[in-house]
């Protein structure tokens, strides 16, 4: 039998943002477990939780102060056992985020190493350095935070004076993890335990390709130090903070913890931003992490070739290590697919987007955004949505400055705009304060006036809706087993259309016009389709599913 994982689609809770249940204008597990019925009918297989620990939320909770319990923002252990509890019932699975890179300065660990001083065994947990400099007043090396800004922040000594460095890839309030720490490798294992031994169905690995830093912390190279992550992963040159050879030995490791859990098997999803594809694939071997999100499908433009070359590439790529792809078009770090798509093929999006920046085509958006959906529930593997996709949600691209909260815009001096954009409380009904977001109307994100005709009552039982699009196409992935099915592609159509043929249990042709000339569908039943047909034919920048014959 295939394992669970392999074919599953999960939806992306972004907890903050869900449902708030106290009227505080931010989400909470409550908020969550009354709206597992609603993901029930969506059709999806399991949800993902972003980290719902205590937390400062200097990064909106990627910055955790303790791995055993749960925010009070958000509620209780006992929340989060009911929230396990009932989405078993209803059949849904549940992962939680892990974040093994850093911790929050709050966790007790960071709180000990600034009080223990140089050379201590509770700043052997972190990387503390000397800066380098006549005192000691430069970094350690010259690397950049992966929000802007140096990736090392001095800290005062027991007389006050300055003092050593620490690193942080990320926020200066989350310091990294030494990895080669024996204690962090146990630590962590005994965290996998305490939530697989509440039940908990795996994990989504934060920041996986960057546990393991190189030996002795080297400079990088100057010329592409300040380069963008992306950019900097992209440029073929081996970064020495990120995608180490010794992270493997890690995820052996964890995959030994979560394998003694095998009723039901739990998975281990990576978040590695690692390019080329030899390298990415090497955290999908057998016995390391079971997924990794399919980020270069992300940020594929949205062109024929280019698509239809990654979907290929991926499922090639992903066979050869005995395993399928994990899809994914949105997520809380990117803009999202119906604002991205909205841009004409190939603009580089900024890092969020501003009222004065150029604003996307919100209809093309919408309608690429829904053929692009269309095309990959089709698609062989496993599949993650992101919280409010299925409602079209386009990104707030006016948000006012004032309100936003990622560190990305704060460490920019606000030259980014950064990730609140995607990040904008879900409506669920119309008419109802906030949305329905929260029962007082309060949000601790505005939300834009274009998300009420997008609340999820506005769309349940209406055709032609997102809602009911992403709810037909999830029953028709199931229906026909699509998602451990077999891809071809299928001859005779031209440079602009990507055809497939995905046979399950039984054949669907999967076809996407991106040219301006209608297409004409192969014979069969029209399972879905993301747009209105014109004269029978697929439209430009429109999604079909069509039931061949055998
Ligand atoms: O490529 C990158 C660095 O190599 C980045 O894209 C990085 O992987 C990404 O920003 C990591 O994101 C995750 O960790 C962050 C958190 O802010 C994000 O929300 C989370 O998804 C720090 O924990």
């Amino acid at each position: 039998m295939t394992a669970w994982w392999r074919d599953s689609v999960v939806y992306q809770v972004y907890p903050r943002s869900f449902a708030d249940s106290t009227g505080d204008g931010v989400g909470d597990l409550p908020g969550i477990t009354a709206h597992l019925p609603y993901l029930r009918d969506l059709g999806v297989d399991a949800l993902w939780l972003s980290p719902t620990y205590p937390s400062p939320m200097a990064d909106a909770g990627y910055d955790v102060a303790n791995y055993r319990d749960v925010a009070a923002l958000f509620g209780t252990l006992t929340d989060m056992d009911d929230l396990l509890a009932r989405a078993h019932e209803l059949g849904l699975k549940v992962l939680l985020d892990l974040v093994p890179n850093h911790t929050s300065d709050e966790h007790a660990w960071f709180q000990a190493a600034l009080a223990a001083g140089p050379d201590s065994p509770e700043r052997a947990r972190y990387l503390f350095r000397t800066g380098r400099g006549e005192h000691g007043e430069l970094p350690p090396n010259n690397w950049h935070s992966a929000f802007g800004g140096p990736a090392w922040t001095r800290v005062p000594d027991g007389d006050g004076h300055p003092g050593q460095w620490y690193l942080h890839l990320f926020d200066a309030r989350q310091p990294d993890l030494n990895w080669e720490n024996p204690q962090v490798r146990e630590e962590f294992h005994a965290v996998l335990r305490f939530w697989l031994d509440r039940g908990v169905d795996g994990f989504r690995v934060d920041v996986a390709h960057g546990l393991v830093k190189a030996d002795g912390l080297p400079d990088d190279d100057p010329a592409l130090v300040a380069l963008p992550s992306t950019e900097r992963h992209e440029c073929g040159v081996p970064a020495p903070m990120w995608d180490q050879d010794g992270v493997h030995e890690i995820y052996r490791g964890w995959r030994t913890v979560v394998d003694e859990y095998d009723s039901p098997e739990r998975v281990l999803c990576a978040e590695a931003w690692v390019w080329p594809l030899e390298r990415f694939l090497r955290y999908l071997r057998p016995d390391e992490l079971h997924q990794a999100f399919a980020f270069e499908f992300l940020r594929t433009p949205w062109q024929a070739g280019p698509l239809r070359a990654e979907v290929l590439r991926l499922l090639a790529g992903t066979a050869a290590v005995g395993t399928a792809p994990t899809w994914v078009l949105s997520n809380h770090d990117v803009v999202r697919h119906a604002t991205r798509l909205g841009y004409p093929a190939g603009t580089v999006l900024p890092h969020g987007i501003r009222a004065q920046d150029e604003q996307p085509d919100a209809a093309l958006g919408l309608r690429r955004a829904r053929a692009a959906t269309t095309l990959m529930l089709a698609l062989p593997g496993s599949a993650y949505l992101y919280q409010g996709e299925e409602l079209g949600l386009a990104e707030h691209t006016t948000m006012p400055d004032e309100v936003r909260a990622d560190p990305t815009f704060h460490r920019t001096g606000g030259q980014v705009a950064g990730r609140d954009g995607c990040r904008v409380p879900m409506p669920w009904r119309a008419d109802a304060p906030a949305y329905g977001f929260s029962p007082t109307g309060r949000s601790w994100l505005p939300q834009p006036p274009t998300y009420r005709e997008l609340a999820a009552d506005r769309q349940a039982g209406v055709a032609g809706s997102t809602l009911e699009l992403y709810r037909t196409l999830l029953a028709g992935r199931r229906r026909h087993a699509l998602g451990t099915g077999t891809l071809t592609e299928l001859p005779g159509y031209g440079p602009d259309v990507v055809a497939f043929r995905v046979a399950g249990s039984a054949p669907v042709a999967v076809l996407v016009n991106l040219g301006a000339e209608p297409v004409e569908l192969p014979a069969g039943e029209l399972l879905a389709g993301s747009g209105e047909l014109v004269e029978g034919r697929l439209g430009q920048d429109c999604a079909a599913w069509v039931l061949v014959e055998g």
